[in-house]
């Protein structure tokens, strides 16, 4: 087999790259681990940025994102059982679209799968071969790997490793050519999901003397909370009753009033990291997506940051083929990294700001109220807060 491009994973980086090149004419292969069933059912991310809505639009499938995505033009942030909203459309001009992480990659799947071009599942052991340094030299790299018990190889120009944070494409890299930086938090999010309605039309963060909580969505007959628990705490400790007396707990009053339970369609529990390796290219293998970086999911970026990989990643291949220059393609690493750092220090902002990171009596626990107070009083820290979630500019 023969691609411009071999993509590896079939995340939402691997199929908006895909979805892109194809829009540029670059014939793409993806190879993917897991099953299609398997990919779209992964309950994951819910806020989409208006950039990652507009990389939708300029590949025309966007039209089911539109009719059921829920247009969010701003969010609650609980403390002391007060609400406090984040205006982001009167801060910013923009708003963000509540639509789930499954749904983006049934949108992208569908689309890819009707126009013919190959989504290859269920691929086993995929391995990267032929990358013969840092630079982007001559050599060709390929791909093999298992797939229907007979082993495959696919050839190709580049290859874009979107294969999230346990894939092969970042081991590939020499370790000692790869540095990274990473902070793990000393906590983990559990996440439910029930078929019943939001407590509320916008998605509450709650900041609580026992711990971080948000209410989130799907649709409005579908709910996704999220509560802080330990690292170390099983979905054992956590029965749905005493998940949800938790939930109404750190949410407040007004959120528990309107909240409806049932049982969990889904529960897991995710711990919660800060990563980033750098350069995200060697040779002629891209980075892209959870597969370079992670971000703890308070500041709702993970997907955001797939998409704007993606796009970077996409126009930096498209004029390589269209004018021979390697500029662009030597320039991607800086290029996505640039908003990805920034990301990351949004999302550890977040992080830190409604987690109980501290005993309530300490001088950082203090801090964390005061910087609330703060930014409750005051439009221009509001506003940094918005144009960050929102997104910030490609
Ligand atoms: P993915 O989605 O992990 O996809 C990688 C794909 O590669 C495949 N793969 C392989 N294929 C072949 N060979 C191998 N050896 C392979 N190894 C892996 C995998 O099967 C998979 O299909 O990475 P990608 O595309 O970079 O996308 C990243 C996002 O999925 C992730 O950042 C977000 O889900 C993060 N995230 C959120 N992001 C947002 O932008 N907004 C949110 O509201 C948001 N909420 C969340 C989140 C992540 C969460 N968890 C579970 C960590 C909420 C949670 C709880
Ligand atoms: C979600 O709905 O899954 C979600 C929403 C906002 C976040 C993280 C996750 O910050």
């Amino acid at each position: 087999m023969r691609a411009q491009v071999a993509i590896i994973g079939a995340g939402p980086a691997g199929l908006l790259l895909g979805e892109l090149l194809a829009l540029a004419g670059i014939e793409t292969v993806i190879v993917e681990q897991k099953s299609r069933a398997y990919v779209e059912s992964r309950v994951r991310a819910g806020v989409l940025e208006q950039g990652t809505v507009g990389l939708f639009d300029k590949l025309g499938i966007s039209a089911r994102l539109h009719a059921q995505g829920l247009v969010h033009n701003g969010f609650q942030i609980a403390v002391r059982g007060q609400l406090h909203r984040i205006d982001l459309h009167a801060l910013t001009g923009k708003s963000v679209v509540v639509y789930g992480q499954t749904e983006v990659t049934r949108d992208l799947i569908a689309a890819r799968l009707a126009a013919g071009r190959p989504i290859l599942f269920e691929a086993a052991d995929v391995a990267i071969r032929n990358l013969d340094g840092p630079d982007i030299g001559n050599t060709r790299p390929h791909l093999t790997f298992m797939r229907d018990g007979q082993s495959q190889h696919l050839d190709c120009d580049f290859i874009a490793g979107c294969d999230g944070f346990h894939g092969v494409s970042r081991p590939t890299i020499p370790a000692a050519l790869l540095p990274t930086c990473e902070r793990v938090y000393p906590f983990a999010w559990l996440g439910i999901l029930a078929e019943v309605a939001p407590c509320s039309p916008e998605l509450i963060y709650a900041r609580h003397r026992n711990g971080f909580a948000l209410a989130s969505m799907r649709s409005n007959t579908r709910s996704r909370y999220y509560i802080q628990c330990g690292p170390d705490e099983k979905l054992d400790d956590w029965p749905d009753e005493r998940l949800w007396d938790e939930l109404r707990r750190r949410l407040g009053p007004e959120a528990a009033a309107g909240m409806t339970t049932g049982p969990a369609i889904e529960k897991s529990i995710a711990p919660l990291r800060s990563f980033v390796a750098e350069p995200m290219q060697y040779g002629r293998l891209f980075l892209a997506g959870d597969a370079a970086h992670i971000v703890p999911p308070t500041g709702a970026k993970g997907l955001n940051l797939a998409a704007s990989d993606a796009y970077y990643l996409s126009e930096a291949i498209a004029r390589h083929y269209r004018d021979g220059s390697r500029d662009a393609l030597a320039q991607y690493s800086d290029t996505a990294l640039r908003r990805v750092w920034k990301a990351e220090r949004f999302s550890w902002w977040m992080t830190g700001l409604l987690h109980k990171l501290y005993d309530e009596q300490s001088f950082e626990a203090r801090m964390q109220t005061a910087e609330l107070d703060y930014l409750f009083g005051s439009r221009a820290a509001r506003t940094v807060l918005a144009e960050n979630y929102v997104g910030l500019p490609y």
